[in-house]
């Protein structure tokens, strides 16, 4: 069975990826969890300088999520290019370096840096941190601004490059049509969701900076419109994130239309869920006949006359 997926010149393993900031820079896993059996791993999103990012409380548990604000705390481009990226090397994994900043320049810099090293396969570039006032949503939710930033990225790399969107807005597939005609060569479905969660007893916000990204199952109904709006508004592929804990989730989003996934906020609970997942999914399609997860992909049965999602494309 054909497991494999290409993304402009790089040949992914699998469909199953890690996503950002669930994952560190791939080198603290534990030795039982066989990271070279992923697909790829995404990064914890870097930017020029290294940052302390938020004050605490940045986390807290909700109904079925996680609310986090953490703010983009990295150890910096430099550091990992020194520190990080010689043991990732040797792991025989395919990386995908998230870059985050918070002007044009800095994200053109610090993929130029990245772009000269070898062990860097592609880029997803995050317009969509929701818990920074500068950069972030404030670049993610301006389709004028995500065309300009894919633009000059696409003109500074020949590696993948995945624009990674926020769910923070009325129409994604707006962006998502944004970073097609830039040339993107795909578009990661989605950041996180602007959530709240308050302590009764103090009446103060659960998180420092009050509000943050809500992530994890209780997200995945929402993940699963916007892929499902996305994949139908444009050709390249989507990456579909939001709330996947098992190989039956992961195989929703490939219905719907995702080319590829990411395993996030499940990786804190056993961070060996993407190899599952990719067991359970080559499982599947043996056990259904299909030989390429491309025969499962945009499957889904539906009623497009009646479809809400669909009269908005
Ligand atoms: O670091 C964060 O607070 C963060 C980032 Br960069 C992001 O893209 N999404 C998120 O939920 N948190």
């Amino acid at each position: 069975m054909k497991e494999s997926f290409n993304l402009r010149n790089v040949e992914f393993k699998n469909r199953i990826l890690v996503a950002s900031g669930t994952f560190g820079y791939g080198d603290e896993v534990p030795d039982l969890v066989d990271i070279a059996k992923l697909g790829g791993i995404v990064t914890k999103s870097l930017s020029m300088k290294p940052r302390d990012g938020n004050p605490s409380p940045r986390i807290t548990e909700t109904s079925s999520g996680m609310l986090n604000s953490i703010g983009l705390a990295n150890i910096g481009v430099h550091k990992f290019i020194n520190e990080k990226l010689p043991t990732l090397k040797k792991s025989n994994s395919t990386i995908i370096a998230n870059i985050a900043a918070s002007s044009v320049e800095e994200y053109c810099s610090v993929l130029e840096l990245l772009d000269g090293q070898e062990g860097v396969h592609g880029f997803e570039i995050n317009v969509s941190c929701p818990n920074v006032k500068e950069g972030g949503l404030s670049f993610g939710t301006d389709v004028k601004l995500v065309s300009l930033i894919t633009k000059e990225l696409r003109k500074r790399t020949q590696k993948p490059l995945i624009i990674k969107l926020t769910p923070n807005v009325t129409h994604i597939s707006d962006f998502a049509r944004a970073c097609e005609t830039e040339g993107a060569d795909a578009v990661s479905v989605i950041n996180t969701v602007i959530g709240m969660s308050v302590n009764i007893n103090t009446r103060k916000p659960k998180i420092a900076t009050t509000t943050g990204g809500l992530s994890g199952p209780a997200i995945k109904p929402i993940a699963l419109a916007k892929v499902y709006e996305t994949c139908n508004a444009i050709k390249i592929p989507v990456i579909g994130i939001g709330g996947i804990t098992s190989w039956e989730d992961a195989v929703e989003f490939f219905i719907v239309g995702a080319s590829m996934v990411q395993i996030g906020t499940a990786n804190f609970i056993n961070p060996a869920t993407g190899i599952s997942v990719v067991e359970g999914v080559k499982q599947y399609c043996e056990k259904n006949g299909f030989d390429d997860v491309e025969q499962i992909i945009k499957s889904l049965q539906t009623d497009k006359t009646i479809s809400i999602v669909d009269s908005w494309l």
